[in-house]
């Protein structure tokens, strides 16, 4: 037969992503997929795999007879974590997890996998050595698309309120939180400090745009080892021109129940796999409730908790105050002693500032902290003065309210702490691919 009679053949389909391929498979059940096997079993010339790709996961059956004996040897020799290529046609299939599995026609490995050694019942710290694999896991995988959902839903809500991302440094010549936390580092024979926050650089960037927020790395120096302190950590900050407390809380209000809404509607899979009910989610709607630091004390006192005016609420009382709620609830009007100076006071109560922090419910504790800022120039370097703090390197940060300063509040989210309560994490180093803790800067 000349070759100009054959039937030319048809085209390979496109590759495909798993979740495209089952959205699609009415339409075009014929389908190319690349991934990686995440299990592998084969007896009496039949090879299953479960695939996975960035978008999900699906049931592979592929035989010794449509695969020929030399392909179907090496797909079965394909051990767990092998990335493959797979072209077959999506069946309806009661017993596979989705309702279809592929039936391959070709299966092919691209990168051998051999002894893969992330598997179930592994210590902790074995896992955590080996978190540059232990990332593929299915819980780190669902963790990390309910984390992608949540930056996601604030960017959508802020945008569309108005605000502008801001991309503020993270070397500085000043530390802007309190020195004793802040990473030092050389810089070309200078002390240069990690950004604990991106706050003073968003107070100047206020002036051309009005309403602004940042998402950016924050780094703490805290050696404390709780199981929500990491050294670096995800920072998203707001701040608003002309606005007071109620501005504030309600900004942070309507951020925080958009993001949980969004993560609850598009990744309820995920949120189930890891112990996390969606509904939980969207039953949140603003208003939260609101204490004053000085009831929370109160309270805590009733409860058996040695505590004065004064001291900061720490892992333990955040715990008890939020233990039974279902709910975040503000702790407002902090004592100025125990907060940055930044902070503007009260003006009907000297002793506290007009501040507010946000604690998740079932004993996470806070996830937010924001306040109105102290506009006025007089009354910012009394209170540095105060505090020892020098005026030198905040000597641009004093120049803001020198030329049209007026009052502003602002806040700061840690997303990892909102990960955390959402994916029900023990620790917040599972809320990050590669958490930095005090002992750990690997992988
Ligand atoms: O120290 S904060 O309470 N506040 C600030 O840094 C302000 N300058 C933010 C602002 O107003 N723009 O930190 C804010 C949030 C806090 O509520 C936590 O959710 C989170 O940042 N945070 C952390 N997450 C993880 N690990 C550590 N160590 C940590 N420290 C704070």
């Amino acid at each position: 037969m000349s070759p100009s009679s054959e039937t030319p053949p048809s085209p390979p389909p496109a590759w495909s992503s798993i979740a495209r391929a089952l959205a699609d498979v009415e339409r075009s059940p014929s389908v190319r997929l690349r991934g990686w096997v995440h299990r592998t079993r084969s007896s009496g010339g039949i090879l299953f795999w479960v695939l996975r790709d960035g978008s999900g996961s699906v049931q592979v059956t592929a035989r010794k007879d449509s695969l020929g004996p030399e392909e179907f040897e090496e797909a079965e020799h394909a051990q767990v974590e092998s990335s493959v290529e797979v072209e077959g046609t999506l069946a309806p299939d009661r017993r596979a997890p989705g309702g279809f599995e592929l039936k391959a026609r070709s299966a092919r490995v691209v990168g051998a996998s051999k002894d893969f050694p992330i598997f179930t019942e592994q210590t902790e710290e074995f896992l955590l050595d080996h978190r540059h694999l232990a990332v593929r896991t299915r819980e780190m995988v669902a963790t990390l698309k309910v984390k992608s959902e949540l930056l996601r839903g604030a960017r959508e809500l802020l945008d569309s309120e108005g605000y502008w991302e801001m991309t503020p440094p993270i070397l500085s010549g000043n530390a802007a939180e309190g020195g004793s936390q802040a990473f030092t580092l050389d810089y070309f024979g200078e002390t240069a400090y990690l950004a604990q926050t991106a706050q003073l650089y968003l107070e100047a960037l206020l002036f051309p745009r009005e309403r602004v927020y940042s998402v950016t790395t924050s780094f703490r120096a805290e050696k404390s080892r709780t199981p929500r302190h990491l050294c670096e950590y995800t920072h998203l900050e707001a701040e608003i021109a002309w606005a007071g407390m109620e501005e504030n809380i309600g900004l942070q209000e309507r951020l925080l129940t958009h993001m949980l809404h969004r993560a609850a509607r598009e990744r309820p899979e995920e949120l189930r796999l890891l112990g996390r009910d969606p509904a939980e989610l969207l039953a949140l709607e603003p208003p939260f409730e609101r204490m004053r630091y000085e009831k929370a004390i109160d309270e805590l006192r009733a409860r058996g908790f040695a505590l004065e005016f004064g001291v900061d609420l720490g892992t333990a009382e955040e715990r008890a105050l939020t233990q039974e709620r279902t709910a975040p609830i503000f702790v407002t009007h902090f004592p100025r002693g125990i907060k940055a100076f930044y902070m503007a006071e009260d003006p009907g109560d000297p002793r506290v500032v007009l501040g507010a922090d946000l604690l998740a419910p079932e004993g996470y504790g806070e996830i937010i902290g924001g306040s109105c800022r102290e506009w006025e120039l007089e009354r910012l370097e009394r209170r540095m003065a105060e505090l020892g703090i020098p005026q030198e390197p905040y000597r641009w940060y004093l120049d803001l309210r020198r030329y049209g300063s007026v009052p502003h509040a602002g806040f700061g989210l840690g997303v990892e702490r909102v990960v955390r309560w959402v994916t029900r994490r023990e620790h917040i180093r599972d809320a990050t691919p590669f958490p930095r803790t005090p002992s750990r800067l690997l992988p």
